[in-house]
């Protein structure tokens, strides 16, 4: 794929923002308003502020338009507790695999490291009530394998489940935050137990001193303050996956509970700013079984769509000797789209298509209802300024 080499150089855009500081009547990034939710009824500042009263705080947008989201600023979504974990009393415990281990911090970053760059996407982003879709990011993860760690537990052994457990206690629930997933999903994502984010030790909001990492499943399973991981013969069924992130899918005519899993084929433009004589719509696009082949954009509400340039991840990290093919699995792609707009009120979107030929969807698929896994294509409307 070629780009023009100033579309790439400029990504994420702190240069061209500077260097067009000299005209005096334009600002140097628009608001992409989003149709629909908490954004749209009340305005952003309420949103948002709704949003931290529930413990979430949103990506700022163009932290959404580069391959790597920088740490400062980067989403966040919990139960508003934040464990302060000490470094030198700090175990992980594992249980009902072959062996069973306990690690100390030492131990764990002892064991050999591999890395991730891969989406973390709350299961609800985007959905109708937050309308917006910043909780999200993309980050390298580095530390041990899941592998790794229950190789050095003496395999899996009779386990065919796991279960991951933080150190946040919530009140009124008896133990901390936890989140089950099968081995056979851990294998498949390539789980990791991440140590470091964006090549530093985690932070304490993010999960101090080590987290689960599971590319391409939504992360409501990252499990942060991660204390135990826990062998079991049978699936965990705890709160958050019983009854928690569930959404209702209609199969063979019967409603039935699901819970959230696989990231859906998803885009969204994130970011406009200004581009010499016109404007750059950037965003990116993730999710699916395939990697992204295209992504086209819309700026009159769908009636013509035209191609984005698009980065996919292989492309940026090519040069990368640390980061495999596979390491990149789950990582968004780039795309940009200089737009030159006569001023006034627009309506635009992106639809991403993967390399199977699946298509982002236009609506919401009508035998799935709930706030999870909402892939349908993201409007925003835009005022130009003359
Ligand atoms: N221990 C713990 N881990 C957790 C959570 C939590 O509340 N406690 N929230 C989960 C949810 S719902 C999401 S979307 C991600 C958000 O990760 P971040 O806060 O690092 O962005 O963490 C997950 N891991
Ligand atoms: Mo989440």
């Amino acid at each position: 794929m070629s780009q023009p080499a100033n579309t790439l150089a400029t990504l994420p855009g702190e240069e061209l923002a500077e260097a067009s500081n000299t005209s005096v009547a334009l600002p140097d990034e628009l608001h992409l308003r989003p149709v629909d939710g908490l954004p749209k009824w009340f305005g952003r500042r309420l949103a948002s502020l709704f949003m931290r009263f529930v413990s979430m705080e949103e990506q700022r947008p163009r932290g959404l338009s580069s391959m790597l989201t920088p740490i400062a600023g980067y989403f966040r979504r919990d139960r508003h507790v934040h464990p302060s974990v000490d470094a030198d009393t700090y175990r992980l415990e594992v249980t009902g695999t072959g062996e069973g281990g306990t690690f100390d911090l030492a131990a764990l970053r002892a064991l050999p490291f591999e890395d991730r760059v891969c989406v973390q996407e709350c299961a609800g982003n985007g959905n109708h009530i937050m309308g917006s879709a910043g909780l999200c990011g993309q980050a390298r993860w580095t530390g041990p394998s899941l592998e790794t760690v229950l190789e050095a537990c003496g395999g899996p052994g009779d386990a065919t489940h796991f279960a991951f457990h933080g150190l946040d206690r919530i009140p009124l629930l008896k133990s901390g935050y936890h989140y089950g997933l099968s081995l056979e999903e851990l294998r498949r994502a390539r789980a990791i137990v991440a140590v470091e984010m964006n090549g530093e030790p985690l932070s304490r909001r993010h999960g101090f001193p080590a987290r689960l990492v599971v590319p391409k499943i939504y992360s409501m399973s990252h499990v942060k303050w991660l204390s135990r991981i826990e062998g079991r013969t049978s699936p965990h069924m705890g709160i958050h996956n019983r009854l928690v992130f569930v959404n209702k899918e209609q199969r063979d005519g019967r409603w039935v509970r699901v819970q959230a899993r696989w990231i859906g084929l998803k885009s969204a433009i994130q970011y406009c700013r200004r581009d010499r004589d016109g404007w750059l719509l950037t965003g990116c696009a993730w999710g699916g079984d395939a990697p992204i082949d295209r992504i086209e954009v819309t700026t009159d509400g769908g009636a013509t769509w035209h191609e984005a340039q698009v980065i996919t991840p292989d492309e940026h990290f090519a040069r990368d000797a640390g980061l495999t093919s596979d390491d990149l699995k789950g990582a968004w792609a780039l795309f940009t789209y200089a737009w030159r707009p006569h001023p006034g009120e627009y309506l635009v979107a992106s639809r991403a298509t993967n390399a199977d030929g699946e298509v982002q969807r236009m609506e919401e698929d009508p035998n799935v209802r709930g706030h999870f896994n909402q892939t349908r294509v993201k409007w925003r409307r835009v005022v130009v300024p003359g």
